[in-house]
């Protein structure tokens, strides 16, 4: 496939027939009844939904998290009891991470912008799209029926022996987070063949936009990594059911084989959840750096390369399980090799804002909290990675700081850049540029205040889910509920100058950003179809704000 030079209309492309002189209403307004927006085949109202639904379950792991962090306020109790506690962070975990994080960018903004930056009219499988969607649904409502019957106190991890004993609701739970995979599957093999069959002549693999590529990379993942978690969820609610003895010593079985299988799919999955955002922060990069993407194919192919060696460095969590020296070797190099991908991808989204005519708005705000989450989470990664550091830190509140500055951290700067970078074009109006630079540095702010006593904490012994801990810790856990709290009014900021937006923002125009990106080639907010008239012509690569080769002068608008 060689790019297209020609500079005439895309054939094929061609507008319905009777469209040329009507009115095209917008996705938004195109069928006003309920029915229309919950049985819709448009990518983009089913990205609108999962955007909606997504909200709503960080609200409610927000809440557990604001009750988690008010408990240990002191070193004794508190707010509640001991079982409630133990329930309260697990909960947290659970709906964060299988009904936020890995839902959310791919649902909301890959649903929405993957077919517009493609040039395609909707995803390959519509019908498949919305009954991802109603997966997600299905499952998290069993999960929440499991959460208000009962609760269930293992931890996010379900480590057996513990899981298969407890008398809390496990087997709704992990029976809802079982269809939630099923979600998450037909969501990436939908994108795989979008990616696959759907671009428009012109685009060939190497002019897709970056947040295409690390799309596609997650949905690698998705597909061939969370069949092994649904198989393990479903052998311990087996286990708890039936005694089926698999991770049972007594009967033969063995706790540590559950151990392999569940991060054989959870530490991929964490890709699953910050790919997306490294996708989303190559766009902007770019786009508020006014500057080409420096080292394109390096940063395309690195996000395949995290999801390849991604699936070889799961014994990281198991260095204090038992296994070998030489194991434990072995995937300490294979562990540090993501290191290098990663690194990969911050060189060049730093070399992209070198020289670069920066724009600072709320988007690169956030690019900015990113890069130093990035880089600090991802160094105390590394460290975890030597197997000798990970001895004592192992359990402790170091390992809760380290996954949530680089996987809290970077995958909620990019959901808050991501809706900021693209809701003129989702909702045709404009936010408030003030209160959104306000609500970023608190943001950013509260999540260093909340993490960084966390890191402390754990370097001093503090181990994680404990509900009583020694004076001497108070200080620092007072620190963090505070930053916590900041945390959660800059949320609360920016709720509100959103819902603000939707209604009173200024109209906003087809490209508000002067950005390159193919989904500003369409109206804000697109038409039903995605164009309106000729398709649009890729020609240009997705990112070419100005060619570094012959570039003097920083790029002006
Ligand atoms: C430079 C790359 C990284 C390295 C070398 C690394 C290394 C490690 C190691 C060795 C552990 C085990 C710590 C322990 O439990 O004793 C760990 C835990 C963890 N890491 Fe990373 N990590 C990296 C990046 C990431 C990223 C990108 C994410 C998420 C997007 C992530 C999420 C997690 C999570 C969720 C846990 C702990 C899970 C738990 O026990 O609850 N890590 N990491
Ligand atoms: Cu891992």
């Amino acid at each position: 496939m060689s790019p297209s030079s020609s500079t005439e209309a895309v054939p094929g492309a061609v507008p319905a027939p009777d469209e040329h002189h009507e009115h095209h209403p917008s996705y938004l307004v195109d069928g006003t009844t309920v029915k229309s927006w919950l049985l819709t085949l448009d990518h983009k109202r089913i990205g609108v939904m999962y955007l909606i639904w997504v909200l709503l379950f960080f609200l409610i792991g927000g809440t557990y998290a604001l009750v988690v962090r008010l408990e240990l306020l002191t070193p004794g109790p508190t707010i509640i009891d001991a079982m409630t506690y133990n329930r309260a962070f697990t909960m947290h975990g659970v709906v964060m991470i299988f009904l936020f994080m890995i839902p959310a960018i791919p649902g909301a903004f890959g649903n929405f912008m993957l077919p517009l930056m493609l040039g395609a009219k909707d995803v390959a499988f519509p019908r498949l799209n919305l009954l991802s969607l109603y997966l997600l649904l299905i499952g998290a409502m069993i999960a929440i029926w499991g959460m208000i019957n009962g609760g269930m106190d293992t931890g996010w991890t379900f480590y057996t022996p513990y899981s298969t004993h407890t008398t809390t609701t496990v087997a709704p739970i992990l029976f809802g987070a079982f269809i939630i995979g099923f979600s998450s599957i037909a969501t990436g093999l939908n994108f795989i063949v979008t990616t696959h069959t759907m671009r428009a002549p012109g685009i060939t693999w190497f002019k897709m936009p970056l947040f295409v590529w690390a799309m596609y990379a997650t949905a690698c993942i998705q597909v061939l990594a969370t069949p092994v978690l649904g198989l393990v969820l479903l052998l311990v609610v087996g286990e708890q059911l039936f005694h089926f003895g698999i991770f049972d010593p007594a009967r033969g079985g063995d706790p540590v084989l559950f151990q392999h299988l569940f991060w054989f799919y959870s530490h991929p999955a964490v890709y699953i959840m910050v790919l997306p955002s490294f996708g989303v922060m190559s766009e902007i990069v770019a786009a508020f750096s006014r500057k080409n993407i420096f080292g394109y194919r390096a940063v395309a192919f690195s996000s395949l390369g995290i999801a390849f060696v991604g699936f070889f460095a799961w014994g990281h969590h198991m260095f204090v399980s038992g296994q070998s020296t030489f194991n434990a070797g072995v995937f300490a190099v294979l562990t540090m090799l993501v290191g290098v991908f990663t690194a990969i991808k911050v060189f060049n989204w730093v070399g992209t804002v070198y020289k670069g005519a920066v724009d600072f708005k709320t988007p690169f705000a956030y690019f900015c909290g990113f890069l130093y989450f990035t880089v600090f989470g991802g160094m105390t990664g590394v460290a975890f990675a030597t197997a000798s550091l990970d001895v004592p830190w192992h359990d402790t509140y170091f390992v809760v700081a380290h996954f949530h500055f680089i996987m809290v951290g970077a995958t909620i700067m990019a959901f808050m850049a991501a809706i900021h970078y693209w809701f003129p074009k989702m909702f045709g109006r404009m936010y408030h540029e003030g209160w959104g630079l306000v609500s970023a540095a608190l943001i950013i702010l509260g999540f260093n205040a909340t993490f960084i006593p966390q890191f402390l904490l754990g370097n001093a012994g503090m181990p994680r889910r404990y509900y009583e801990y020694p004076e001497r810790f108070q200080t620092l856990n007072v620190a963090s509920t505070a930053g916590a709290s900041l945390l959660a009014l800059g949320f609360i900021i920016s709720a509100i100058y959103l819902v603000y937006a939707l209604v009173y923002g200024e109209k906003a125009a087809s490209n508000p950003w002067h950005s390159k990106g193919y989904e500003w080639l369409t109206e804000s907010p697109p038409p039903t179809h995605n164009f309106v008239g000729p398709q649009p012509i890729y020609t240009e690569e997705p990112h070419f704000y100005v060619d570094p080769e012959k570039a003097e002068e920083p790029y002006e608008v």
